[in-house]
């Protein structure tokens, strides 16, 4: 009988303590799962969206980084975006400010002319409305942006008003990373990637159609159609 009791005890406790180790095993499985994940890809953010309304999202981290001086980083507490040129009221925008305005958001892909291209959904605030702030004088056609690391490219302000262009500060749901321009990247849609200006600090309205940015002054066309080839045509 005494026998009998301890058997049945010592089965029980063997049985618990196997299922306390089951659950022990399966915990340090996760922790050490999410260890490695987080040691290897460390610049992946759970968050991130991978599709949106049926379309399937590339990650943010498939840029293939090839900046003129690497990617920057901006401090954003002493950070101002500054509207200047030809406006009625010039404007120096901390970060909080401009996310204030009303975003928007859509899935566009960028495409470099070195053959890649990435699909992001991209939040961000229309230019339109900033310049609305500002005031933009009758003689602007252009507009140029510059950029932390001293790149600058610059569109027509026709098209931007005509595509209703942002700048993002999100990409995939997730606050715009450094890598692809943190606080603001132009998004550029149907053009070329080399006018999707990143870590953009100024945007000046000019009225000078021949204003070449990094790119297209050493011969990148400055349309950057994509429909059309990168190569300045004569
Ligand atoms: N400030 C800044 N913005 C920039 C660039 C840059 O060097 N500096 N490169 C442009 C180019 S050529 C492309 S294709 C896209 C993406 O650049 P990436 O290839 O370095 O990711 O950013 C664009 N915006
Ligand atoms: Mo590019």
């Amino acid at each position: 009988m005494r026998f009998n009791k301890l058997f049945v005890l010592s089965l029980l406790f063997i049985l618990f303590s196997s299922c306390g180790n089951d659950k022990e095993n399966s915990d340090s499985d996760v922790d050490s799962v999410s260890e490695a994940t987080s040691g290897e890809m460390a610049e992946f953010s759970p968050e991130e969206l991978t599709e949106y309304e049926g379309v399937e999202l590339d990650s943010v981290n498939n840029f293939r980084e090839n900046s003129i001086s690497g990617v920057q980083s901006v401090d954003i507490e002493n950070y101002r975006l500054e509207i200047s040129g030809l406006v009625e009221t010039p404007l120096q925008l901390s970060y909080n400010e401009v996310l204030a305005y009303e975003s928007r958001q859509e899935v566009i892909t960028i495409y470099c002319v070195e053959g890649w291209e990435v699909t992001v959904l991209w939040e961000g605030i229309p230019l339109k409305d900033i310049f609305n702030t500002a005031g933009v004088k009758p003689e602007v056609d252009t507009v140029v942006f510059y950029a932390a690391d001293g790149y600058s490219t610059s569109l027509s302000l026709e098209f931007i008003m005509d595509n209703d262009l942002m700048i993002a500060y999100k990409a995939n749901g997730i606050d715009l990373p450094e890598n692809l321009g943190y606080p603001f990247i132009l998004v550029a849609e149907e053009k070329w990637g080399y006018k999707w200006a990143r870590w953009i600090t100024g945007i000046e309205l000019s009225d000078d159609p021949e204003y070449r940015g990094f790119w297209e002054s050493r011969g990148y066309d400055n349309d950057a159609d994509l429909s059309g080839s990168f190569w300045e045509r004569d």
